[in-house]
């Protein structure tokens, strides 16, 4: 069958450039099977669908979407069927709310798989194609006449390392940004890969759609991981690597292993990242050290909050603000660019709270400090708790985007404006307040190249009144 797997463009955001990973392994498993597939990410495209469908003769459409991308995944999904296509969603939103897309709102959508889907779209396509019953597609949700059936559901799949490559050759790698452009600039000539060499996590912070991995942890052998890395350096070229597992250094000896089979293979030539960020209290200082030995440029850390009580209590993050300190200085010392994620806004924050969250940016001092207003996103705990006992104030899926300050909501005992003026109060005292900052951005060749989107986030959050939009 004729695939075309897609991704929205997203109407909420301007900065996305990342590939779109998980299209990256479906369309792998459906080549091994002798399915043609193509890869359409909107976001990067500059052809219409319509020219890419026609031109390819493309049968199914088989989009992906994050929840603040589920509208735009839906109107898709409407051009797809007009162009005469089957239509299939999946991915992060769907795994969440499958029930929702398949509903009777939405003609346009065909089938719905939860969950991983490696194994559940082969079985689909084949289906599709005469070979096999639709009861017996895994995660599959769909409609026999006009009600839903719900199949029953894919397994998280046990040996990572059964699984392809993702087809990193299809996609159009030229269009992609470099990872993290805030800290370089934006290189129009990157070739930036992601990587995911494990998958799930157990922790359970209460902000994070658990239900989407579960709380396992798969990891892929090293051997595995430096296959994919060896592809993307010495056959690609990439330029850079980007590390996306939630949790890569979950065991420490895995993490330094990798690091050693980086090195010992000399693939420490292009410097790579940590995506989503590091957990602090899975290091010490020798994993830096080959960290920053095997070529690692920067990493990331989730510090979160400043607060004791809302780490342990409230977001359960399983880790201490001395942890946050111990792995910054383990990774500065051992010449590693660091960034911090910091959440405000979470329930029973209140102003103390945040300005210890402040205080802690600015004595970390990263090298890029990431400030993020709590979203309750379906399939985390904080949803279900705020949905018990306050009320979400998001109309639509799209006001879900990062630094939008639509997804707020009110609980007794909590002020949802503190948290929008503590919020952007932090990017002030961080980034404007600071003369040392001031210097360092307008020095950076990327402030006046950039300056249309510079200005457009000054105003965002630098002038108090604004409205973040
Ligand atoms: C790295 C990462 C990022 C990076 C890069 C994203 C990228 N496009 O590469 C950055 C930092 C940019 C980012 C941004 C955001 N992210 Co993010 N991100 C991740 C992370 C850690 C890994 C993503 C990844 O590489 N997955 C690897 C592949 C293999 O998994 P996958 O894409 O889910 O694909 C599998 C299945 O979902 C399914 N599938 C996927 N697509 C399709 C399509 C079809 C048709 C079918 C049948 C199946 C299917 O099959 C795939 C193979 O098994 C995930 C957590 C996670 N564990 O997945 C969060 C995660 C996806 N992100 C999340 C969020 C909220 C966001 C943002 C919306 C944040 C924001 N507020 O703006 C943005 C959205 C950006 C975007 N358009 O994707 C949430 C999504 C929750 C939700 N309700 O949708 C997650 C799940 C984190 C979490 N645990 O809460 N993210
Ligand atoms: S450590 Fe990261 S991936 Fe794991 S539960 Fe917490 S936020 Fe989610």
């Amino acid at each position: 069958m004729r695939v075309l797997l897609a991704s929205p463009e997203s109407k909420v955001w301007t900065s996305r450039k990342h590939i779109p990973l998980g299209l990256g392994y479906l369309a792998a498993v459906l080549r091994e099977n002798g399915h043609h597939v193509g890869l359409y990410d909107a976001a990067i495209e500059d052809e219409p669908l319509a020219t890419v469908v026609q031109r390819g003769g493309y049968e199914l459409l088989a989009i992906s979407a994050v929840t603040p991308l589920i509208v735009d995944a839906w109107t898709m999904a409407k051009a797809g069927q007009r162009l005469g296509m089957t239509t299939l969603l999946g991915g992060p939103h769907l795994t969440l709310m499958p029930e929702e897309s398949i509903g009777p709102e939405h003609p346009e959508v065909d089938y719905v798989i939860k969950g991983e889907a490696e194994e559940s779209i082969v079985e689909l396509v084949d289906t599709l194609e005469g070979r096999g019953a639709m009861e017996a597609v895994h995660g599959l949700y769909w409609r026999r006449n006009g009600a839903m059936v719900v199949n029953a559901p894919a397994r998280l799949t046990p040996d990572l390392d059964a699984i392809p490559y993702p087809a990193h050759d299809l996609y159009k790698i030229g269009r992609y940004a470099n990872l993290q452009p805030l800290t370089d600039g934006l290189d129009k000539k990157a070739r930036a890969y992601t990587i995911m060499t494990s998958r799930g996590c157990p922790y359970k912070c209460t902000y994070c759609s658990k239900p989407i991995t579960g709380n396992t942890w798969r990891p892929r052998s090293v051997e595995n991981v430096i296959g994919e890395w060896r592809w993307l350096v010495k056959d690609l070229r990439a330029t850079e690597i980007g590390l996306t597992d939630d949790i890569w250094n979950l065991k420490l000896d895995r993490a330094k292993a990798l690091c050693r089979a980086i090195i010992a293979e000399g693939l420490n030539t292009v410097p790579w990242v940590t995506v989503h960020g590091m957990k602090v209290n899975h290091t010490d200082a020798e994993l830096f050290q080959l960290m920053k030995a095997a070529g690692c440029k920067r990493v990331g850390f989730g510090v979160e909050s400043g607060d004791p009580h809302i780490l342990r209590d409230v977001i359960k993050k399983g880790q201490t603000v001395d942890m946050a300190r111990d792995a910054f200085r383990w990774a500065r010392d051992a010449g590693l660019q660091t960034m911090g994620f910091f959440i405000f806004g979470m329930p029973e924050e209140n102003a103390e709270a945040m300005e210890k969250t402040i205080r802690l940016a600015l004595e970390l001092d990263p090298d890029l400090a990431n400030f993020m207003l709590a979203t309750p996103y379906p399939g985390t705990e904080m949803y279900d708790v705020i949905k018990q006992h306050g009320n979400i104030f998001a109309n639509e899926w799209q006001d879900y985007a990062i630094h939008s300050d639509k997804a707020r909501f009110s609980m007794p005992g909590y002020d949802p404006d503190l948290a929008v003026r503590k919020w952007k109060e932090a990017y002030r005292r961080f980034y404007l307040y600071r003369p040392r900052r001031v210097w360092e951005k307008v020095t950076h060749k990327s402030f006046w190249t950039e300056l249309p989107s510079t200005v457009d986030n000054a105003m965002r959050f630098f002038l108090p009144g604004k409205a973040v939009a």
